[in-house]
């Protein structure tokens, strides 16, 4: 398809001068320019093909950014993106120093608030309408919202708040009955319950046929007087905000007259919008879920089967593995089911998995509460969503030395998703915890057996593993509580590291044939000083390297206590998008940047 409307589009105001037909037209040229290009570079794609009306809809109604659209979590803004000047950007999306596959403020004056990690949009939605309101700005606030962010405590805590104030937002709930995989949870039932009450539905549409011709005020208030009359309360008007829907969400004038009636009415007001995950590429529609995120693929044959060869993988085959043999066991995900590597293990023993939604606190608190009656949870979540779980680790699992398991996934750098998702504060927020037991394989059957060892603790655990392929070192046998030698050949140096980085230093140590003995830290918490102490006394010079920030770092505390030794980490800072290799490169933690380092200090 030829894109002649879509070039003749740099920014919103382009778009206001189209008609409705053109907007059809241009919402076609849309998803063909997402088809081309996401699957050249890779992003998220059933989202986005999902949201292309309604995100046409939003702007062609309202004025960013002097109206500000908020969009919850971010992957669903490529349309957003395309209308407001960055299209072609998008065949470096999500490459180093390209475009963000997520909202970023520095990016776009349309970008008003940054987002990356879900269900944040209500209640800053709800700070911009205040901020708004007490400086006499009328212009409008709108939050588009998934039906899985929806199922995250932050928006419930955003809802809690604007029921009760007079702030004019509108939410835009874009209700696809998907999270990544299936929404769950009773919110989720709702919403269904909404979409295919036959009963609400010829309600509504008699209501509509009664009340044409009246302003849309009067039909808001006698439509809910009649609807609170005739059927029960909805979930978001016991919440105090005004609701409306379901609409079809890919119907772009029944969008457009909505959006046009509701931006005028007072107070929270809840669109309900229902759209299909994938819209327009029938692989992402009926698996919406493999197609959320996508590396680069061919259109005609679709995306290739999940690696089963990572990280994720490997800790969702052994956890499978202890669950079939303990039926004490439980799998716990915060709507990461697929990604943490816990797919099959949800087929083969759905009575002992739990999906909480996307509730990462909600997921380790009813895991502590289960871990007291007897069961061992294991949750497994990525690094930078357990950002979202502090609070709960600290006075819920740690305090109580509860049993339960952490499975860490992507902890380090991961790549394409950028600033809000890199995995490398975890060590710091972990390391401030007491009582938390930390551990890193430097490999896949070390993983196993960490596992193995996690669920006979009586502790708390945490286990942190990269994004990354599974590789085997060896099959050491010996107590993974222990610093392992993985090379000692005599000589006066000694450079130690642990998950990801030790392959790495073992790779540069192998490379340039260094004369620098290898061990491997594999316990990051607590440290045992005195087993350290013992090990580099035998050193004239010992190097650190550590894939994390360096506040908060093992490589921190490693320098407080032995001032003589040397340390490499990542700076304090937000780390940007790029392959992980390239990351690593730019910041001298690769192979080669540690070659550097041994190489400059052996040498001679
Ligand atoms: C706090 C947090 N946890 C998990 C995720 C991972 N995640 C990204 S998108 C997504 C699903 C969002 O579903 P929904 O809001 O319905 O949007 P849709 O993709 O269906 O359009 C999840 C779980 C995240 N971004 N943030």
């Amino acid at each position: 398809m030829k894109q002649l409307l879509l070039n003749s589009i740099d920014s919103p105001a382009d778009l206001k001068r189209l008609n409705v037909a053109e907007l059809e037209q241009l919402a076609g040229e849309i998803r063909q320019f997402l088809l081309e290009n996401i699957s050249k570079t890779g992003g998220h794609l059933s989202a986005n093909l999902g949201s292309v009306e309604l995100t046409l809809a939003l702007h062609y109604v309202f004025d960013s950014p002097k109206d500000q659209i908020l969009f919850d979590v971010g992957h669903q803004a490529y349309t957003h993106k395309i209308l407001t000047g960055r299209r072609e950007a998008f065949t470096q999306l999500r490459q180093f120093e390209g475009l963000s596959g997520f909202l970023k403020r520095r990016e776009s004056v349309h970008d008003v608030y940054g987002a990356g990690h879900a269900s944040t949009a209500i209640s800053a939605a709800f700070g911009f309408a205040y901020a708004k309101a007490k400086a006499g700005d009328s212009s409008h606030t709108v939050a588009v919202v998934g039906d899985g962010a929806l199922s995250g405590g932050l928006a419930f805590e955003g809802l809690n708040l604007l029921g009760v104030h007079p702030e004019n937002v509108l939410i835009v709930v874009n209700d696809n009955t998907m999270s990544i995989s299936p929404n769950v949870g009773a919110l989720s039932q709702t919403l269904h319950h909404l979409r295919t009450s036959r009963g609400y539905r010829e309600f509504k549409g008699r209501l509509q046929r009664v009340l044409s011709g009246r302003t849309s005020r009067s039909i808001s208030k006698l439509k809910t007087r009649v609807r609170h009359f005739l059927l029960p309360t909805t979930f978001f008007e016991s919440m105090g905000a005004a609701y409306y829907g379901p609409i079809d969400g890919h119907d772009l004038p029944g969008l457009i007259q909505n959006l046009k009636k509701l931006r005028n009415i007072k107070g929270p007001v809840v669109l309900h919008v229902h759209t299909q995950k994938g819209k327009g590429y029938d692989r992402a529609m009926t698996q919406p879920d493999a197609y959320h995120g996508v590396g680069t693929f061919c259109l005609d044959d679709g995306v290739c089967d999940a690696t089963s060869d990572d990280f994720s993988s490997a800790m969702g085959m052994k956890l499978l593995e202890l669950g079939r043999e303990d039926p004490k066991v439980v799998a716990i995900t915060a709507a990461m089911s697929q990604g943490t590597g816990l797919q099959s293990f949800k087929e083969e023993l759905p009575d002992q998995f739990l999906d909480v939604g996307i509730a990462e606190a909600n997921a380790l608190t009813a895991a502590a509460g289960m871990s007291l009656q007897g069961l061992k949870p294991f949750v497994a979540i990525y690094s930078t969503f357990l950002q979202r779980a502090y609070d709960v680790l600290l006075h819920d699992i740690a305090l109580q030395q509860c049993p339960v398991v952490l499975c860490v996934d992507r902890s380090g750098l991961v790549g394409a998703d950028g600033e809000t998702h890199q995995g490398i504060y975890d060590v710091a927020f972990l390391s401030s915890i007491p009582g938390l037991t930390v551990m890193a394989p430097k490999d896949r059957p070390e993983l196993e057996r960490m596992l193995e060892w996690a669920k006979e603790a009586d502790f708390p655990v945490a286990i942190r593993y990269p994004r990354d392929k599974a590789w085997t070192i060896n099959s050491d046998e010996t107590d993974v509580e222990k610093i392992e030698m993985l090379r000692e050949d005599g000589s006066d140096h000694l450079a130690i590291a642990y998950g990801r980085t030790l392959k790495l230093l073992l790779d540069a140590v192998e490379e340039h044939q260094l004369r620098v003995d290898v061990a491997n830290l594999r316990k990051i918490l607590p440290l045992d000083m005195d087993e350290l102490r013992e090990l580099f006394s035998r050193y004239k010079k010992v190097f650190f390297f550590e894939e994390t920030i360096y506040q908060g770092s093992t490589a921190q505390k490693l320098k407080a206590a032995f001032p003589e030794i040397e340390v490499h980490t990542l700076p304090d800072v937000f780390v940007e998008q790029g392959s992980i290799p390239e990351l690593l490169r730019k910041y001298s933690l690769d192979a080669e940047g540690i070659a550097d380092v041994l190489k400059e200090n052996t040498s001679g």
